[in-house]
């Protein structure tokens, strides 16, 4: 059994250099298998693929491969092998069900017994379902989703916030920044729950036009004394520092910054 694995990860290695990169997609998809021999379907709730193969040697054992990756770089690691079926193949085939939490962009593969490993396709899997609406109409905001879904990168000269709701906009949660090198800002979009809408605004802007008003500047100030009614949204846009209250020590420094006398910070 030890010589199966040995030979199984050399061939599955060698393929992976010969893989071509693969793109975030909207959904899982299954793709580059053999329609003849290889049946793919994803249930209802995306939570788990059948693969069924109709290419093996009846009697075969059938070992179940799962490499993980981004743009064609496969890694086999001991975690690879999802899957062990113990039952052989018949002529109807062999079905595997697939659990893909953990699996990014995997190439699947099978293999044992007599034959050598085949390769069934390459899973896909979903990028996070994001929605992204910039709170700004001057134009001046800019942010961008990275090519793999992963990252929301945000650019802008005034201190920013991203915020998201899953509620429908009854609550808002800010998700923490990481500053780059060039000054702009990641935000890690893998810790979104499905399903989340993202806002990104400027810190204190109300209106989203990209700047703080004085009168905008009054208001949180009112809000941070109970005499002025913010929106659930318009109230973690004016959260500086993120603690879920607006104070007034903040409604103050919106004051100076509509002055262009104080930054917020991000
Ligand atoms: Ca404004
Ligand atoms: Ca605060």
């Amino acid at each position: 059994m030890r010589k199966f694995w040995k030979y199984f990860i050399l061939v599955t290695l060698l393929g992976a250099l010969m893989c071509t990169a693969a793109f975030a997609v909207d959904e899982p998809t299954f793709t580059g298998f053999d329609e003849e021999t290889t049946e793919f379907t994803l249930d209802g709730d995306g939570e788990k693929f059948e693969v069924t193969y109709t290419g093996a040697t009846s009697g075969q054992y059938l070992i179940l491969m799962v490499a993980e990756g981004t743009d064609g770089a496969y890694t086999i690691t001991d975690e690879s092998i999802m899957y062990v079926n113990q039952d052989a193949a018949t002529e109807d085939g062999v079905s595997f069900t697939v659990y893909p939490t953990k699996m990014v962009n995997a190439k699947i593969m099978l293999g044992g017994g007599t034959g050598g490993p085949v390769t069934l396709g390459y899973l896909e899997m979903p990028v996070p379902d994001v929605t992204v609406d910039v709170m700004d109409t001057t134009g001046t905001v800019s942010a961008e989703i990275s090519a793999d879904g992963s990252t929301l990168v945000v650019e802008n000269d005034q201190a920013c916030v991203v915020l998201y709701t899953t509620d429908g906009g009854e609550t808002y949660e800010a998700l923490e920044a990481t500053k780059n090198d060039d000054g702009s800002y990641n935000y890690d979009l893998t810790q979104l729950p499905a399903g989340a809408e993202v806002t990104v605004a400027v810190k204190g802007d109300l209106n989203g036009d990209g700047k703080i008003s004085a009168l905008e500047a009054r208001r949180i100030l009112l809000a941070s004394n109970g005499n002025y009614e913010l929106t659930a949204l318009q109230q973690a846009i004016a959260d500086e520092n993120g603690d879920g209250k607006v104070s007034a020590l903040e409604a103050r420094r919106y004051l100076l910054a509509s002055n262009g006398n104080y930054d917020p910070a991000w």
